[in-house]
């Protein structure tokens, strides 16, 4: 060979190399936009619980089972945001509606009703009663679209029912969220059991598919928390300009670990926690930069011993005494603590 076949011999040889390399990048950036495609494709969808809140179920006893199960009331209400874009009919699902089978938690038998409400129309959600943490007086306010009763049935067990379809301004039009709002009551009828279920609000009937920048809210939480103790749950609330600080409130958590704020300015502010059948609640102030963010509740359950079936109930209240909404899907984001806010604080 000679010396100069041998150089280009080698130049293609190092060109090839630049190739696959630019390539590889290529292969790369390809890969990244994929997964973050993804991610926020799974951020637009209406799981409730949803995937950032890492929550397995919703919960809600019957009436005759005492609170030391995990709920104080027995009754728990969702609002659903309909961006004012969508046009076409929307369907609120329901996962495991029954109170039965291998999904929800036995007391003694099964012997427990629940009733699920769909509200829409005027009043739906800014009847004052309505956004409390109790249900009295007018909290069933708004025109009834539908309703249900479940008991134990197996045809409903660990599986979907679907309510709707519904217009999307059959819901209550409210500005300051960009949409019409829909309520859905769960609440125990007769019994003692405690129902576990989810929601989503799909466009179809049949299967679970997202609306684009809708959303679901709710003042009170009311869930049952992971068995496995590396999982950690998590509430967002949202920290509106008129909140100067806020009041959690948790009942019945077992002294299972710890609940800790994490914000953009807070690496982990340690929360009063309850026992079994008791209350407790801590105010803390909010930070300058943790208005119009959304506040990280973490639910992080101790090693041992271990805590099983543990249900509790979450509220958080400004310094009005006005509870404070958690977003399944955060506004602005699930919060990440920033260092360079952070050292500048105290907490
Ligand atoms: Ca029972
Ligand atoms: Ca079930
Ligand atoms: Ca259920
Ligand atoms: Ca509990």
């Amino acid at each position: 060979m000679k010396e100069e076949e041998g150089n280009n011999f080698c130049n293609r040889k190092i060109d090839s190399c630049f190739f696959m390399i630019e390539n590889l990048n290529a292969m790369k950036k390809i890969f990244l936009l994929i997964l973050v495609s993804f991610v926020y494709l799974n951020s637009q969808a209406q799981p409730v619980p949803a995937e950032d809140e890492n929550i397995p179920h919703l919960m809600t006893f019957g009436p005759k089972a005492g609170t030391s199960w995990g709920d104080d009331d027995f009754s728990q209400t969702f609002f659903f945001v309909i961006p004012e874009e969508h046009t076409s009919p929307i369907f609120i699902r329901v996962f495991d509606p029954d109170v039965g089978g291998e999904v929800d938690e036995i007391n003694g038998f099964w012997d427990t009703k629940v009733s699920y409400t769909i509200y829409g129309g005027l009043k739906c959600y800014t009847e004052q009663d309505a956004t409390g943490v109790d249900p009295v007086g007018n909290y069933k306010s708004g025109n009834m679209l539908a309703n249900r009763v479940f008991g134990e049935n197996p045809r409903y067990d660990n599986d979907w029912f679907t309510f709707g379809p519904f217009n999307p301004t059959e819901g209550e039009l409210v500005r300051k969220y960009g949409g019409y709002i829909f309520k859905i009551i769960c609440e125990g009828v007769e019994g003692d059991d405690g129902n576990m279920y989810r929601y989503f609000v799909s466009t179809s009937g049949t299967e679970n598919k997202r609306i684009e920048g809708a959303n679901a809210f709710a003042y009170e939480y009311s869930f049952r928390m992971h068995n496995d103790q590396n999982e950690v749950s998590h509430i967002y609330p949202y920290i509106d300009d008129r909140t100067i600080s806020v009041e959690q409130k948790n009942f019945d958590w077992d002294a299972d670990g710890l609940i800790r704020v994490v914000s953009v300015a807070r690496q982990g502010l340690k929360c009063e926690v309850s026992g079994d059948d008791t209350w407790s609640q801590n105010q803390f102030k909010i930070l300058e930069e943790e208005i119009g963010t959304s506040l990280d509740f973490q639910f992080i359950k101790k090693k041992s011993p271990p805590v099983k079936n543990n249900n509790v109930v979450v509220s958080v209240k400004n310094q009005y005494g006005e509870l404070l909404p958690f977003f399944t899907i955060p506004i602005g984001g699930v919060p990440k603590y920033k260092y360079s806010i952070g050292v500048k604080k105290k907490e």
